[in-house]
């Protein structure tokens, strides 16, 4: 149950307020120090709440998944919230606005909230907010959350910290797939799609998943299910659905153990984020670097000197205020 009754951006008929929570999101967007007065105060991460993470490659259907599986859980009357994480563009900086249409059959629906955040670029990961937006709306009395991630580079191991399950979503007939398990990818995934299963090479996909987790076996305890879909005429969003309710109570019987590796993961990212901010700021910012690389340029310095600089200058300065 829901720990901060005070913390409900959930009115009373069932209805999302998304004017304040829109406010209240943007204000810790912009702002890591708020976010981190607010979250320090109303984090709930209670476990009736399951964020369902999809990632795979661009034009692999999440967003379309996105939209069946928010069909259905209205179908439940299950207040949703959804996060997109695009790709920001390198020249505008802003994030795609694709998704948000492609789920406007929900955008008009007041039991759903919907926030486009940009990422950090496509190799950079989930920005440190991501975590910050998941965690709130986690404790803002929603059912359900929904985080659409780019399946590129980090951001899809990313996705794991902020997820309770992580959906796969492959394609067939693209041939790339086996390269991509084998690059690791398995470890990311509590449920294979394979999504327009109307193509050509759905089985050849389908057994090189099996042959995949059948190595790997002895690793799982949750043995990812392999689910077909066609999320364009909604096909197999019933049997998603199931294998999302069957993930959620696999989560909830090995509560303490699944948890504390999402939670260990995000903690990592947390205190790496902190640390480093706090250390560019003791440095002065981006002229200490901007300096220093000209030094290491003109033969005057060397990158591992200056490593070796900054630790002593952090070394002082922690003294100093202890
Ligand atoms: N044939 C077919 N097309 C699909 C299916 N799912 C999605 N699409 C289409 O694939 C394109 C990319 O889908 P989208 O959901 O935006 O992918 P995302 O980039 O992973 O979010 C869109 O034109 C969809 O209409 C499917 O199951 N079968
Ligand atoms: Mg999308």
């Amino acid at each position: 149950m829901k720990k901060n009754k005070d913390f409900d951006f959930i009115r009373a008929d069932r209805t999302v307020d998304h004017r304040s929570l829109g406010k209240l999101l943007s204000e810790i967007e912009n702002d890591r120090d708020r976010a981190e007065e607010i979250l320090a105060d109303h984090y709930d991460d209670s476990d009736t709440v399951q964020v369902v993470g999809i990632t795979g490659s661009p034009g692999a259907g999440k967003s379309t998944l996105a939209d069946g599986i928010i069909g259905k859980l209205r179908e439940e009357g299950k207040i949703v919230a959804v996060v997109a994480v695009d790709p920001s563009s390198p020249f505008t900086g802003g994030a795609i606005l694709g998704d948000r249409i492609r789920m406007s059959a929900h955008a008009e629906d007041p039991g759903v909230f919907i926030r486009s955040m940009a990422s950090r670029g496509s190799l950079g990961g989930l920005a440190p907010a991501t975590f910050d937006v998941v965690n709130l709306l986690r404790s803002a009395g929603f059912d359900a959350i929904i985080v659409e991630t780019v399946g590129v580079g980090q951001s899809e191991i990313d996705v794991l910290a902020v997820a309770d399950t992580v959906l796969l979503a492959l394609v067939p007939g693209l041939g790339d797939d086996v390269q991509a398990l084998k690059a690791g990818i398995m470890e990311i995934a509590d449920i294979f799609v394979v999504n327009k299963s109307d193509r050509e090479g759905k089985e050849r996909l389908i057994a090189e998943i099996r042959m995949v987790l059948d190595l790997n076996r002895e690793r799982f305890s949750w043995l990812p299910p392999i689910v077909e879909t066609v999320a364009t005429e909604r096909r197999g969003i019933d049997d998603l659905m199931q294998q999302i309710g069957a993930h959620a109570a696999y989560v909830r019987e090995h509560r303490i153990a699944v948890r504390s590796v999402r939670i260990a993961r995000q903690l990592e990212k947390m205190a790496a984020d902190k640390v480093g901010r706090q250390v560019y700021a003791a440095l002065g910012g981006k002229a200490f670097f901007e300096r220093e690389s000209a030094a290491v340029a003109s033969g005057d310095e060397n990158p591992y000197r200056i490593v070796k600089k900054i630790e002593k200058l952090i070394t002082t300065r922690t003294e100093e205020q202890s």
